[in-house]
């Protein structure tokens, strides 16, 4: 089943200069990238993209990192796209992801992860009705 994902290339990958690599590895594992921009969240969008994790204790600190600077989204098109997009991004913490994924290969900690993508079918929709129209 084709699906479309959202993809984030967060603000630490952005300050390393990963840009290049997370989209080379993109487009090598064949997802068609149907938009992409470049954006500098406010804290209030970075809430808003982030609210079903309000009442976690890590939001206000993630919702700070997340409009700390620049970050790069993605609209990816491809089979299975949500769950292949989050494959090749590994577990949350970069400790716990599998060698050769985007995380363990570029993540600094949990919370400065590198990468972002949509969860489900809901999620996605939401997540790109947020960034592209
Ligand atoms: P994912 O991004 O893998 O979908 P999530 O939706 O549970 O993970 O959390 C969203 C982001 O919040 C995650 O990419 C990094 C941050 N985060 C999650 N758990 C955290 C924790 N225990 N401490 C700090 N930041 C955390
Ligand atoms: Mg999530």
């Amino acid at each position: 089943m084709i699906e479309r994902t959202l993809a984030i290339i967060k603000p630490d990958a952005v300050k390393k200069r990963f840009i290049g690599r997370i989209i080379q590895r993109i487009e090598d594992e064949g997802f068609e990238i149907k938009g992409m921009k470049m954006v500098h969240l406010t804290k209030e969008e970075a809430e808003a993209f982030y609210h079903v994790h309000k009442d976690k204790p890590f939001y206000e600190s993630l919702t700070d990192f997340m409009s700390s600077g620049p970050a790069v989204v993605l609209l990816l098109e491809g089979e299975n796209a949500i769950k292949h997009w989050r494959e090749v991004m590994g577990a949350t913490d970069p400790a716990q992801a599998k060698p050769g994924t985007l995380r363990r290969l570029y993540g600094f900690s949990v919370e400065r992860n590198a990468v972002h993508g949509s969860d489900a079918p809901e999620t996605a929709e939401y997540e790109i009705n947020f960034f592209f129209n």
